[in-house]
């Protein structure tokens, strides 16, 4: 691409502002890795490794946030005090068959520690170890020959990775399964599965160490499979009508290196190539208080877990950790304007390093928009008062932060939501292709025995699987040390004759002391789930809170001893609490590829800590079982989940009371033909 010379000045350039950025403290201490840091972070490494500079991958690296107790003694001092905490990197290299992390420290560019890692599971793994993996197929000849054997053409053929999982294995080597399909005539590729044959490839050795062809089954056919505007056929339709948002005066946010400040609400926004976006510090202004309160110390998605539940051969492997295996950050897509994002969105690019430890920019990789969704933030008409009718309404304006991965197949959209009232309301929407299986059949009426999955078109089977998004949520109110109470909702029997009612239901608040009370499936029982401040109380003596209204509140329903279920473990409740702890923070484990499930957010909980009037983190899983249809295929249509967290009696009164309505745009004199 570009010559060796450029390359060379370029490096130079690099580490000129590498220099400059590093040494004026300007960054916000949760500021992600600039590039010049990702080409520090490498340039400390390699010359640590002079011998195998070559030899080395980059399986992660990204900013080894600070310790939060300094990080929040320096917010609060900032004005005073100069020096932030030391900005540092975490890396996670492998080289000569063995995981490395690496702590840097980016201002005296030194390693702090460099150790080898010798547990289970492998870090994640990297888009260029992939993307060769995927290759080696397409010269290995007993592939080749399957493939003519089939009567395909191998240029049509195109190949993708899967991580293998682990089933009880004493130890595992660091392998992938490649799976191969056709495209010849459409661009859904993943409709089209070579079955039967699988690959797997040791990532050390880069090399193919199995292969098994078992058995012809048809391709399904490219027919339908189509999901380009520009290859569909007539008839078309409905046609939607247009609108467009106009914002004369601009966004009503701004953007401060990576703050964000809009209406009430101050928070960070980072990048990470395994999380994607992280929302740090997210504080509400207060009008009475005439202050920024706390809210959200950190809120992130920390795993994803995709479990299939085709048991047989050459599909029970397939038990995916989008995050921990390949990254969400990693997946992340440049959005595309106006159309993954309205007109009104301001974006950003976010950077990682990628397997040579360069840096990669995504661009586009978050929208920051105001949705005007036509929603009413609050309302009353009074038509009691004698004369006069009062009728107030009030638009609600929200903020979205919005990032698109897509892992393969499946996309998945993640949106942050801010409302003036103080509610953060996190979406997931799943949409993509599905993961199908070729099989023989074309009618359901053919089908004795169990699919594991819905016939969708023929010799196509989407499989049932699950998508559970655990979130780690680092909830602060009002202060760091904070309990989880849940409300429960009981009913009362009305037996001392005084009232016609048989019942009611009443509030009967429980703290949890230890982690295991805060181990909840939403909805087995009704119950208000918050996290308070148990040291502040409003004036009229409620614990000051926030609420946690599930949305979709599937659990896992693999059974425990199941080898995935081990892995994902943290699935089998939607909540969870922990206690803070820096190092708890992928629910799946820091090495999930591969995990024995010795390292998930299950195994922390076991030892059952207190977590009452401490800081903590609430942990909540937005889970869907899948269970295909037609109308999924070719391309499915979003499917949205989420979560809101919403004040509760953390304001002294509905705090969007004196919220001013967004002002009228008069629109230009323009006029639209249809
Ligand atoms: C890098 O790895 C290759 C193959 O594993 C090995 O032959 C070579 O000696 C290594 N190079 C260095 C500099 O360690
Ligand atoms: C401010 O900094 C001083 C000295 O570093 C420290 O002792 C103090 O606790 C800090 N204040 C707060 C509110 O964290
Ligand atoms: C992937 O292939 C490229 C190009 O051949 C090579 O530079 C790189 O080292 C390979 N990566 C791995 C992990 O083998
Ligand atoms: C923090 O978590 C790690 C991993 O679970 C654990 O090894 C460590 O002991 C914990 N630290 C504290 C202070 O609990
Ligand atoms: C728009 O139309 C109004 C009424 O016809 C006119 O007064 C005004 O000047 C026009 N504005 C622009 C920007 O053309
Ligand atoms: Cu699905």
């Amino acid at each position: 691409m570009t010559s060796s010379l450029e390359k060379l000045l370029f490096s130079f350039l690099i580490s000129i502002i590498s220099f400059s950025q590093v040494s004026c403290h300007q960054h916000h201490p949760l500021d992600p890795l600039t590039p010049s840091e990702f080409n520090l972070v490498r340039t400390i490494v390699e010359n640590s490794n002079p011998s195998s500079t070559h030899n080395i991958t980059f399986q992660y690296v990204g900013l080894d946030d600070p310790h939060k107790p300094t990080l929040l003694s320096w917010l609060s001092n900032s004005t005073t005090t100069k020096t932030p905490p030391p900005r540092r990197a975490f890396v996670i290299t492998r080289l000569e068959k063995q995981t490395h992390e690496i702590t840097i420290d980016l201002s005296t560019r030194s390693i702090v520690s460099d150790t080898i890692y010798h547990g289970h599971g492998y870090p994640m793994l990297t888009m260029g170890e992939q993307t060769n993996a995927s290759e080696l197929p397409l010269n290995y000849p007993p592939f080749v020959a399957s493939v003519s054997k089939r009567g395909l053409d191998l240029s049509d053929v195109v190949c993708s990775t899967f991580s293998v999982g682990w089933f009880g294995e004493e130890k595992s080597k660091r392998v992938l399964k490649i799976l191969c399909f056709y495209i010849d005539g459409t661009a859904n590729l993943y409709v089209r599965p070579l079955e039967g044959i699988s690959v797997v490839v040791d990532l050390d050795e880069m090399k193919i160490v199995e292969y098994y062809d078992r058995e012809l089954v048809p391709v399904p056919k490219a027919e339908g499979t189509e999901y380009r505007a520009s290859k569909q056929k007539p008839p078309f339709g409905p046609r939607l009508s247009g609108a467009a948002i106009m914002q004369p005066d601009g966004p009503g946010f701004t953007i401060d290196g990576h703050t964000v400040r809009w209406a009430n609400w101050d928070f960070h926004l980072s990048f990470d190539v395994q999380a994607g976006p992280i929302i740090s510090l997210a504080s509400i202004y207060d009008l009475e208080k005439h202050k920024f309160r706390r809210v959200l110390y950190r809120g992130y998605l920390s795993e994803l877990f995709v479990p299939y539940m085709d048991p047989t051969e050459d599909w029970y492997y397939k038990t995916f950790f989008d995050l921990g295996e390949f990254g969400i950050g990693q997946s992340a897509v440049p959005l595309k304007p106006m159309a993954d994002c309205p007109a009104n969105a301001v974006f950003m690019d976010g950077y990682y390093a990628g397997q040579d430890g360069k840096p990669v920019k995504v661009s586009n990789v978050f929208c920051i928009f105001e949705q005007h969704a036509g929603n009413i933030m609050w309302r009353h008409t009074e038509v009691e008062i004698p004369n006069e009718v009062i009728r107030e309404v009030r638009p609600e304006v929200s903020l979205v932060v919005r990032m698109v991965a897509t892992v393969g197949n499946y996309d998945y959209i993640l949106d942050w939501e801010f409302k003036p009232s103080g509610s953060i309301q996190v979406r997931v929407g799943l949409t993509g292709v599905l993961e199908v299986r070729g099989v023989t059949y074309t009618h359901k009426d053919q089908i004795k025995e169990d699919v594991y999955g819905t016939l969708l078109a023929d010799n196509t089977i989407g499989v049932y699987h699950d998508h559970f998004l655990t979130y780690h949520l680092d909830l602060d109110v009002d202060g760091d040390a904070n309990s989880f109470v849940k409300s429960n909702l009981v009913t009362k029997r009305a037996t001392d004759h005084s009232t016609p009612r048989k019942s009611y239901w009443t509030v009967v608040s429980e703290t949890a002391k230890t982690e295991s009370d805060a181990r909840i499936q939403p909805g087995s029982t009704p119950a208000d789930l918050l996290v308070v401040n148990p040291n502040k109380k409003t004036k009229v003596g409620n614990n000051i809170g926030y609420r946690l209204i599930p949305g979709s509140v599937s659990k896992s329903i693999l059974s425990d001893d199941d080898y995935p279920q081990i892995r994902g473990a943290f699935t089998k409740y939607n909540v969870w609490v922990t206690p803070y702890n820096k190092s708890e923070k992928w629910a799946g484990g820091l090495y999930t590829d591969r995990s024995h499930g010795d390292d998930t957010l299950a195994v922390w909980s076991l030892r059952d800590r207190e977590i009452e009037n401490k800081d903590i983190v609430l942990w909540y899983t937005v889970g869907f079982h899948h269970a295909p249809c037609q109308e999924d295929f070719p391309v499915m249509p979003t499917l949205s989940g989420g979560f809101e967290l919403r004040p509760t009696n953390f304001f002294e009164r509905n705090p969007v009371l004196k919220t001013m309505a967004p002002r009228r745009v008069h629109w230009p004199n323009c006029t639209t033909k249809p």
